[in-house]
């Protein structure tokens, strides 16, 4: 846990964000049961995560504009390689980065983040604007999870024992952030692609 890790580059990352989100939009994917989520999401990087009826994947190209996703900011990689170095993960390179969009009320329900063809790897995780309370889980879904306060500017590194535990995220309550308005704005980096 990297705490305000990110303070002083987040307006800078906010703005990669924007830019990001003018070539692909944040949308409302389907789980494969045929819910809508209530985050909305998009990526950047050389493949991004989609969800629809035929199940979850990485997919190089964004399903929407049949395009690939946008590249990924040089101050995305830089941040996410300096949080997991300061961890001990050394040389980490994600190539996918999905960003997540809450606005009141959305929550991310316990799963685990097992579609990454590196489990090695560690993801690392930015957060932005509004304030959320993360929930921290066991390696079994029924473990009861641990609640964490994540905030503007907080990175996580999850990696090692730690990368397969279920988490989610409680539903985000109302307010209003100077960067980012009425809504909490999450960078995941993972390495989607196998190395093995
Ligand atoms: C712990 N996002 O996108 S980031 C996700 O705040 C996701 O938007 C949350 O869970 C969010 O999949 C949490 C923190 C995170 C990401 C991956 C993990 C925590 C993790 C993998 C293993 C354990
Ligand atoms: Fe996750």
């Amino acid at each position: 846990m990297l705490r305000s890790f990110a303070s002083d580059r987040v307006s800078t990352l906010y703005e990669s964000v924007e830019a990001v989100i003018r070539e692909a939009p944040f949308r409302f994917l389907v789980t494969p049961g045929g819910y809508r989520m209530s985050v909305a999401m998009t990526n950047c990087g050389s493949c991004g995560w989609v969800s629809d009826r035929t199940g979850y994947r990485y997919d190089d190209c964004d399903p929407i504009s049949g395009r690939r996703w946008p590249a990924m900011p040089e101050s995305f990689l830089q941040l996410a390689s300096r949080a997991a170095a300061q961890l001990g993960f050394v040389d980490f390179v994600p190539d996918a980065c999905l960003i997540n969009r809450y606005e009141a009320g959305a929550r991310l329900s316990m799963h685990r983040d097992s579609d990454e063809g590196d489990l090695r790897a560690p993801i690392v995780s930015v957060s932005m604007g509004l304030p959320a309370i993360f929930l921290w889980g066991g390696l079994k879904r029924g473990d009861r999870p641990r609640r964490i306060p994540l905030e503007h500017g907080d990175v996580v590194v999850w990696g090692g024992p730690t990368r397969l535990r279920y988490h989610g995220v409680l539903p985000i309550k109302e307010g209003e952030h100077p960067l980012s308005g009425r809504c909490r704005v999450n960078l995941t980096f993972r390495k989607a692609s196998g190395s093995r």
